[in-house]
């Protein structure tokens, strides 16, 4: 089958071209971004790039696409456990965790698949049958699509939200912009996932919360931690020169691969008056955590890595993370300008910490949460807190759908209206 690639300014652009020069029947099979040089350096911009096939014969509608497992992820994760086993080798055995583990690779692998498919969009037959909607050339329905590719949405969630447009909005609605604009800011909320925090049971011998941060090294888990720290810890007041906390909170921070300023965590522990513990292993943890037991409400444990692609060195922390009582919590910290595929590589590369929320940190670096919103929802993760700046400890905030929603670009946002909608979501 013929293939084609073709880059332009925007997305859309990028497929108009692609109609003009092979037809209607085409296949986009992968999207990236693209950095142009301009003449002697100047004026360089990225570009989308596009690569597909053309030239079949448009598939019935009726037909299903073949979910099949991809290679890739499965690798990945049977490379982490089996470091994992070899690091610390009374878990090799463990049956239930590899089942766990098992479990999380195959429907991770149908998901991902499946917006594979969704992202190889337009397709021959979908263009058909969009071609027939007399919606789809619409204004509106072009200033749609750019406006959601400016906010750096994947191409497959900018897909999910046009068909709902094409189904949804009457030709006379399409008119007025502004209205189509705050029915999609809402479809937009509607895809975001917001993490619960579990209650604290009220219980007479006090069991802590643990709570581990991972992620890529730079993205802010050292900073973010003292925040949560002060946000967990309740500050009371200040006492001779001590904070003094209504909660009893303790830091570890994992010592394995510490290089001078990673010591960052014991001087704000000192600074904040709260201990902090430094681990080097498994049994270093265990003993910590045991110690720690009864006598504190949050720990929170720090962790330190060179790269996400190094399986061995994940491998050995999710060994060492094993100590951990089952109940523990982890969340995946992520930078929010971070491009959409690097976003899935992350994703993916520390699901089997089976984390339960995503933290999204240096908001305030950029103006475009659409890579982030759309990952997260096709990977089903919810948020659980927003950072937005190197001030410890203010600059956090537990994440709400508006939160999100009011950094989108370009978009009318009526607050009053979500507010209305998503009403605990997004307080
Ligand atoms: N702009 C911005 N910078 C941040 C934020 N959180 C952390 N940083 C900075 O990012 C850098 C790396 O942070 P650090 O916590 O050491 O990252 P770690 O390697 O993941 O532990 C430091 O310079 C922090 O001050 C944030 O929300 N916004
Ligand atoms: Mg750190």
């Amino acid at each position: 089958m013929p293939h084609f690639v073709e880059q332009a300014k925007t997305y859309s652009e990028c497929v108009n071209k692609i109609r003009a020069k092979y037809g209607q029947d085409f296949k986009v099979l992968l999207e990236r971004s693209v950095q142009k040089r301009g003449l002697f350096g100047v004026g360089s911009h990225e570009e989308i790039e596009l690569t597909g096939t053309y030239g079949f014969a448009p598939q019935p509608q009726t037909e299903r696409p073949s979910v099949s497992a991809p290679v890739d992820l499965e690798t990945l994760k049977s490379q982490v456990i089996a470091a994992a086993n070899k690091a610390v080798p009374s878990n090799t055995g463990d049956p239930s965790m590899q089942a766990v583990l098992k479990e999380i690779a195959s429907l991770s692998g149908a998901v991902r698949s499946l917006n594979e498919k969704v992202d190889g969009s337009i397709s021959g037959s979908a263009a058909k049958k969009s071609a027939r909607n007399e919606n789809n050339n619409h204004p509106s329905m072009q200033k749609l699509e750019d406006d959601l590719f400016n906010n750096e949405f994947s191409a497959s969630f900018v897909k999910t939200i046009l068909e709902r447009a094409r189904r949804e909005f009457p030709l006379n609605e399409l008119d007025d912009y502004e209205e189509v604009q705050k029915q999609v800011v809402q479809w937009i909320g509607e895809k975001i996932s917001i993490y619960e925090e579990p209650e604290q049971p009220v219980q007479a011998k006090k069991k802590p919360r643990v709570v581990v941060l991972l992620g890529p090294p730079g993205v802010g888990k050292t900073t973010t931690l003292v925040k949560l720290a002060t946000l967990y810890g309740e500050l009371e007041g200040e006492q001779e020169g001590h904070l003094d906390w209504r909660k009893q909170v303790r830091l570890i921070t994992l010592d394995r691969y510490r290089i001078g300023a990673e010591y960052q965590l014991e001087k704000y522990g000192e600074w904040m008056n709260i201990p902090v513990s430094v681990v080097d292993d498994y049994d270093g943890l265990k003993k910590v955590l045991a110690l720690y037991k009864q006598e504190v409400d949050f720990i929170l444990i720090d962790t330190i890595g060179r790269s996400p692609r190094n399986y061995a060195e994940l491998g050995e922390m999710k060994a060492m993370l094993d100590a951990c009582p089952a109940k523990t919590e982890y969340h995946l910290c992520v930078q929010a300008s971070t491009k959409v595929g690097d976003l899935r590589d992350i994703i993916k590369q520390y699901e089997p910490f089976k984390y339960k929320s995503v933290i999204i940190t240096k908001l305030d670096e950029t103006d475009k949460a659409g890579n982030v919103i759309s990952v997260l929802a096709e990977e089903n993760k919810s948020v659980s807190f927003i950072t937005t700046g190197q001030t410890v400890p203010s600059d956090i905030e537990p994440a709400t759908v508006i939160r999100l929603l009011i950094n989108l670009e370009g978009f009318a946002v009526d607050r009053h209206s979500l507010v209305d909608h998503f009403k605990d979501k997004a307080v």
